[in-house]
């Protein structure tokens, strides 16, 4: 595909040629979710490997009545990074008359088709999808209720401590009643490897999916096998990194740039910073909330913060 003048001009080709011509070479995990991308994570959901979506499934079922209590009658969702809508549904079941979901995708496809199966399943329950990138400016429609946000799968690992400091201070901002969110626990790094290094490869082609992306989209001529799919976890930071290694010494084109490429280099496409429960209760009082309860299965592999505005 010849790429045309516009597709060039995106945000998706501005940040690719960003992130290939700058030292370290490195791009936000956001530009995965395309909606072949927003599959493969569905997929990598369901691996054996991967615990968190399981663990984090876990706990919103057998703690549904006790968080719906906290949580209180007729609050308004919002889901940030919705995704499915298969972990809010279990909260939807327990709520008491919810008067709302406000789910915020940035992948407007898959969002889109989710919200549609969930209206169609729950016609009395108000849906708003909004497809946006909520680190960008946004603007979220008039409350229907009391606002609670809900951020699950441990997402806010995505973003540097800092980052996720500044995130956590605006959702506290939108949402008056509080915030549930799922974050990934400090734990035995050979589970975080092989959550991280499926057997069947599946996360490897979410990685690699960054450079078909960039192909179908931006006309960019990435071969596929000359990029290994490498993950670790880097225990000082406490993160897991996910990066593309060039196989080969290579050139690739992208929207009328030659970009060199040598053997063992890496393109740095994602973090994912997993927390002990003091360190994210210690973020949060720094962001504005209160910590009120935290849910945390028996393995402690994953946690479930019930977080309160901080009184003013
Ligand atoms: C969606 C950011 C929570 O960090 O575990 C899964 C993404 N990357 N496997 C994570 C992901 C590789 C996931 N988050």
């Amino acid at each position: 595909m010849k790429p045309s003048p516009d597709t060039c001009a995106s945000e998706f080709a501005h940040a690719m040629q960003e992130a290939l011509t700058h030292t370290p070479r490195r791009i936000s995990p956001k530009w995965f979710y395309d909606a072949e991308g927003s599959r493969l994570f569905d997929a990598i959901c369901e691996l054996p490997e991967y615990y968190p979506t399981r663990t984090e499934l876990g706990l919103l079922d057998r703690n549904a009545n006790d968080i719906a209590r906290r949580l209180g009658p007729r609050v308004e969702l919002v889901e940030f990074g919705a995704g499915s809508l298969r972990k809010v549904r279990l909260l939807l079941d327990a709520l008491d008359r919810p008067a709302g979901l406000l789910p915020i995708d940035i992948s407007a496809e898959h969002l889109h088709a989710s919200a549609a199966q969930l209206q169609q399943d729950r016609p009395g329950l108000a849906v708003r999808p909004l497809a946006a990138d909520f680190m960008q400016d946004l603007v979220l429609p008039p409350a229907q209720g009391p606002r609670v946000g809900f951020f699950p799968g441990s997402s806010i690992g995505n973003f540097e401590p800092d980052e996720a400091r500044r995130l956590l201070q605006r959702m506290a901002g939108w949402l008056d009643r509080g915030l549930l969110i799922g974050v990934d626990l400090v734990k035995d790094p050979d589970l975080l490897h092989a959550a991280y290094n499926d057997a069947q490869g599946v996360t490897a082609r979410f990685n690699r999916n960054l450079l078909a992306r960039a192909n179908a989209e931006l006309g960019a001529d990435f071969e596929l096998s000359r990029w290994a799919h490498s993950a670790f976890y880097h225990p000082a930071l406490q993160r897991i990194e996910m990066h593309l290694i060039s196989r080969s010494d290579q050139v690739v084109h992208l929207c009328g740039h030659a970009i060199t490429m040598a053997e063992g280099d890496s393109l740095h496409t994602e973090n994912s910073y997993k927390y002990t429960v003091a360190g994210f209760q210690r973020l949060a009082r720094s962001a504005g909330f209160e910590p009120e309860t935290v849910w945390v299965d028996a393995r402690r592999w994953f946690a479930l913060h019930w977080l309160k505005p901080a009184a003013a």
